[in-house]
């Protein structure tokens, strides 16, 4: 075996440097030989010396330049995170409470979970997503592994379909998230594209997506975002996911859900799951990631899951014995903290109620800074059509604005915001508005 081979001949290596350097005795030509080798960093030069600095990442180095810019009316619209109207962070009144109970538990252990995570979390996951009364559920049919929230799910899943799925081309919406393409080429997959968004009309290219999906070969997976769409905020309504679900279905295509704003569309956790539960509920096999990061502010606590719904419990049963198999060498067993959360406020009814009301306050308020930006900018005669700013749907507006006109407001106004020219509702404030308003009117009213 390769890793057997390996291990010998790297360890044999190493005996015989030190027996070289045992038997070197006063041959110091020898001995500087071995202090001077490329590994030491002492008197040669590094032996990662050739590496070139890789850029930021596109979203996440967006913080990193807010960060150093010290100015005081900079403004932070890069990442997707929820900021209150005092433009701070915000930790949910019910995660507070949830904590505080997980700290008076005198009981609680920092045992390793095991590999598949807190086992009452993942059930109660799973009802999250696919609703309280699904068919996968009742039969038993599907598996639920915890994981580092949205990102490490997609990549279980990822990882998961290059070893055991006959077909090995993931498709995913042009444009969409940066990470996707990122996460599914390391996951050992083939990434395609396929059509989503019109610049012309700043909705969804249906027709495109439909030739696309039609197009693609039989088996393919492909990546769907459950709701609120990143970075666009256009999603299809109930009736064109009929039509995507059929077509998919007709051709065979393996679906995988991302579904990282779970809540954050409608403001009702059971309107945003509803896409998916139509792919479950003719019986169909697929894939869902969840991420706890935005609905319930887990951001940092890295808290997610992935699911696989199967046609039978035996076949669910085999899928996660090698769901483990993924997991254990990546990062053995995933962290005890943020499911433990989760699985509080899921499991009380009270507080899960109180979790809904909070998140319905951060939708609305999201929608109200949608509402306040295109006022701000009819009030200002900014010329052109705005009223995407209104329709489109989730944390994200995808404004049209053009690179250079991004590094403009960076530069003139410290406006942050990732180059494709989207913007976090999230991140701004009735406060805020009009500076961003000032600014998109200036640079639309000059040619930059
Ligand atoms: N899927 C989508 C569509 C997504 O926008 C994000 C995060 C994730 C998954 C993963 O989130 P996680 O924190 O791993 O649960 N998006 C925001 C943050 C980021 O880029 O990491 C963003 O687009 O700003």
């Amino acid at each position: 075996m390769k890793t057997t081979q390996f291990s010998s001949s790297s360890s044999d290596r190493r005996i015989g440097a030190l027996l070289r350097h045992l038997t070197a005795g006063s041959d110091s030509d020898h001995l500087s030989s071995v202090y001077a080798s490329p590994t030491s960093g002492v008197t040669g030069g590094s032996v990662f010396a050739h590496l070139v600095q890789a850029p930021e990442d596109p979203i996440l180095g967006v913080t990193v330049a807010y960060n150093k810019d010290p100015s005081p009316v900079k403004l932070n619209l890069g990442v997707g995170a929820y900021r209150t109207e005092e433009g701070k962070p915000l930790v949910l009144n019910v995660v507070r409470k949830a904590e505080q109970q997980l700290i008076n538990d005198r009981t609680r252990i920092k045992e390793y979970l095991p590999i598949v995570g807190l086992v009452e979390f993942n059930k109660l996951s799973a009802k999250l997503i696919l609703g309280a009364d699904s068919p996968a559920i009742r039969e038993n049919r599907i598996t639920t592994v915890e994981c580092l929230s949205g990102t490490g799910s997609l990549r279980v899943g990822g990882e998961f379909l290059a070893k055991h799925y006959h077909q090995k081309t993931i498709y995913i919406t042009q444009p969409t998230w940066g990470n996707h393409p990122k996460i599914f080429t390391l996951a050992g997959l083939t990434v395609k594209t396929y059509r989503y968004y019109d610049p012309a009309t700043r909705g969804l290219n249906f027709q495109g997506l439909l030739e696309d999906l039609g197009a693609a070969p039989a088996g393919s997976i492909v990546l769907l975002h459950a709701c609120a769409h990143n970075p666009t905020g256009v999603d299809p309504t109930i009736q064109q996911w009929e039509q995507i679900r059929q077509l998919m279905r007709s051709k065979g295509l393996m679906s995988f859900f991302d579904s990282a704003y779970q809540g954050f569309a409608s403001g009702s956790l059971d309107t945003d799951a509803k896409p998916i539960r139509m792919f479950v509920a003719d019986g169909g096999e697929c894939l869902v990631a969840q991420s706890y990061a935005k609905n319930m502010g887990l951001y940092g606590e890295r808290v997610g899951a992935l699911s696989i719904v199967c046609k039978s419990a035996d076949v669910a049963g085999r899928v996660e014995s090698q769901l483990k198999l993924v997991i254990r060498p990546m990062y053995s067993s995933p962290p005890i903290h943020g499911a433990s959360i989760v699985a509080v406020i899921l499991r009380d009814k009270n507080l899960f109620n109180e979790w809904t009301l909070e998140l319905k306050a951060m939708a609305d308020r999201i929608i109200s800074m949608r509402k306040q930006l295109f006022e701000a900018l009819r009030t200002r005669g900014t010329p052109g059509d705005w009223s995407h700013i209104i329709k489109q749907i989730g944390m994200f507006t995808f404004t049209g604005l053009n690179p250079a006109q991004v590094s403009f407001m960076t530069k003139e106004y410290h406006i942050y915001m990732t180059s494709d020219g989207r913007i976090s509702m999230a991140g701004l404030s009735s406060k805020t508005v009009p500076h961003l308003a000032d600014a998109i009117h200036a640079v639309v009213t000059k040619s930059v």
